[in-house]
């Protein structure tokens, strides 16, 4: 799904600002029609954000159920002979739109945008009514999945309630931008840059068109960053030659302009252009090849996630982290635990930052996190069933379909700390790798829990990498790193004599309350996750087969509220004001001397 932008031939409403807004708390929006008549007795509500930290009222931060937004906007007369769209960039969980009391979308999923065609219901050059119900009920058919259910308190009350099994605060609202924009009546679909390649001085890129009516006159050209013409194909798909290319590279990033154009003799019916970099990536002899050298990730696994908005896109905490990413010398990030805004991804493209993009499959598992000892069987036919393997497969293709030209993104990671012990998660996901395959080239990931023992995994053998998150020391060994850092050693010894592929580290780490120092080390202090850290990378550092080391977390991040949990998850090796701790300075140390290309 292309992002909407203003071309020569499209023009776009930004809607972000101040709507009205509503927690249903008494479920009411529907039975008194809210859609129809509007919004009474509301609040405001900031989009983008989370609504859950805005205000002061208890109820609304831990609703479960619905909110209801409403804006009032003129739509412009000489947008008339075009087609219009809404778009929303997230939503988190559930939501429907109406527009004059038109219901025009419904839409599933958290982290992924949503569109209608709305031409047939706005009214040019007058007050056009949109209303969006966004709902945060998850279950085992969702992603994240979670279960809805009714607490009885002491006077008998039944009280609606959530559980989770991830790892941070189930925020709610419009997360990213909402917009409405035209499309000439003939236009450009989708365009699809999926690979690229190059061979001495030439590159090529594979690409294609796709647009809602047949179209014969199509046209693609593709500029440097001069804004020099540097190539051009006819027809809608084909691959495109430059000269002197200049690649993609990992902290040297170099993106070329692509624009299609759809013409008819010499008139511009529809142009749409996107940023694309020229660059390979395969794994080969145990490596993850980028523009055919290995490369070793060195980085974080992330949230979204901030005071007062949540997970509501904020570009000035996004900018800040970009410059943390490049202060620490990281050279990745994982998108931990579902689809990050498009905006971030196309900062990634710029700043050079490789991304493991990950879809919104976290908390497949039998206990929340951190989860310990037995855990029971989820891959069953009450929980995750077929129904949940047909949601995972649609919003794998929709995350593919949103992200597949961006160049920083090289690998998708299909899921996170599933519970891939039980023998009928191979069978899922199994099936869930054959379908992402027919896709897209990319190499796959799962990410796995400490309590998959080596070789008793019923996934990892249909992936090319496995992802470790792995924390002996912390939750088990508590306070010992010395014999933390032993099992590990022994671990991932193993997983790679039972699996034989390449492994990166995808989280270790321990939370750190910052300011708090002891000398001797113990657990929470700064000291200790400066220890900790160092005894995992000795380990890492003796083998080859470890191609990535990303630490749990970049920044301390909200969960619910929890005894483990004080104020949230403080793993962060920033704060959650994103100033660093002491473990910020040593990575930017050891990770000077590790080169964004392999050099262990
Ligand atoms: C892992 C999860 C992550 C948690 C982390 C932790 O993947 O979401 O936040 O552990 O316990 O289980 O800090």
């Amino acid at each position: 799904m292309l992002y909407p932008k203003i071309t020569q031939t499209r023009n776009l409403i930004n809607l972000c600002g101040i709507w009205n807004f509503k927690g249903d708390f008494n479920e009411e929006g529907y039975k008194e029609e809210w859609f129809k008549n509007g919004l009474k007795d509301y609040d405001f509500m900031p989009v983008p954000s989370s609504y859950n930290d805005i205000t002061t009222d208890g109820r609304l931060r831990d609703i479960v159920g619905d909110v209801w937004y409403q804006k009032d906007i003129i739509v412009p007369n000489n947008w008339n002979e075009d087609k219009i769209f809404i778009r929303v960039g997230s939503a988190s969980h559930n939501s429907k739109i109406w527009i004059n009391g038109n219901l025009v979308k419904e839409y599933v999923g958290g982290f992924l945008p949503f569109e209608a065609d709305i031409t047939d219901y706005v009214k040019y050059g007058e007050e056009n009514r949109i209303i969006i119900c966004v709902n945060n009920e998850l279950s085992w058919q969702t992603f994240p999945p979670g279960e809805v259910y009714y607490f009885e308190d002491a006077d008998g009350n039944k009280i609606k309630k959530q559980k989770q099994q991830h790892d941070f605060f189930n925020y709610g609202g419009i997360h990213r931008p909402v917009y409405i924009y035209t499309r000439p009546k003939v236009h450009i679909e989708d365009v699809s840059v999926k690979t690229t390649d190059f061979k001495g001085e030439k590159g090529y890129i594979n690409y294609e068109v796709f647009t809602n009516e047949d179209c014969n006159n199509i046209e693609v050209e593709i500029y440097d960053e001069e804004n020099n013409l540097k190539g051009k194909s006819k027809g809608k798909e084909g691959t495109v030659q430059v000269d002197g290319v200049k690649l993609w590279e990992p902290g040297n990033p170099y993106l070329y302009k692509f624009v299609a154009n759809i013409k008819n003799e010499d008139e511009l019916i529809d142009t749409y252009n996107l940023n694309i970099g020229i660059r390979t990536v395969k794994i080969e002899s145990g490596q993850l090849l980028i523009n055919n050298k290995p490369f070793y990730f060195k980085g974080f696994g992330k949230h979204e996630d901030m005071d007062i908005k949540g997970k509501g896109l904020d570009d000035a905490v996004n900018i800040r982290d970009f410059n943390l990413l490049k202060w620490t010398n990281a050279n990745s990030f994982r998108t931990s635990h579902y689809p990050y805004s498009e905006e971030i991804l196309d900062l990634a493209d710029k700043y050079g930052i490789v991304v493991i993009d990950e879809v919104p499959a976290v908390g497949m598992l039998g206990q929340a996190v951190p989860a310990v000892g037995e855990l029971d069987g989820v891959f069953r036919e009450d929980k995750i069933n077929g129904d949940t393997l047909k949601e995972h497969i649609r919003i794998t293709k929709e995350l593919i379909a949103r992200d597949k030209n961006h160049p920083s993104v090289v690998m998708w990671s299909l899921a996170n700390e599933a519970s891939v012990m039980e023998p009928r998660a191979g069978e899922y996901f199994k099936e869930l790798v054959e379908e992402t395959r027919k896709l897209d080239d990319r190499p796959l990931m799962n990410v796995n829990i400490m309590l998959a023992e080596p070789g008793k995994c019923h996934v990892s053998k249909y992936f090319d990498v496995i992802g470790l998150n792995l924390y002996f020391g912390w939750y088990s060994e508590r306070g010992d790193i010395a014999s933390g850092a032993k099992r590990l050693l022994q671990w991932l010894e193993d997983w790679h004599e039972k699996e034989g592929k390449p492994i990166v580290m995808t989280e270790y780490g321990c939370d750190t309350i910052a300011g708090l120092h002891k000398q001797p080390s113990i657990m929470f202090s700064e000291e200790f996750q400066v220890e900790f850290l160092k005894e995992y990378h000795r380990v890492y550092d003796k083998l080859p087969f470890v191609i990535g080391e990303q630490v749990w977390n970049f920044a301390d991040f909200m969960t619910g509220q929890d005894i483990v949990r004080i104020d949230g998850n403080k793993k962060g090796v920033f704060t959650r004001q994103r100033q660093p701790k002491m473990a910020a300075h040593y990575l930017k140390e050891r990770w000077e001397k590790i080169s964004n290309h392999f050099t262990k």
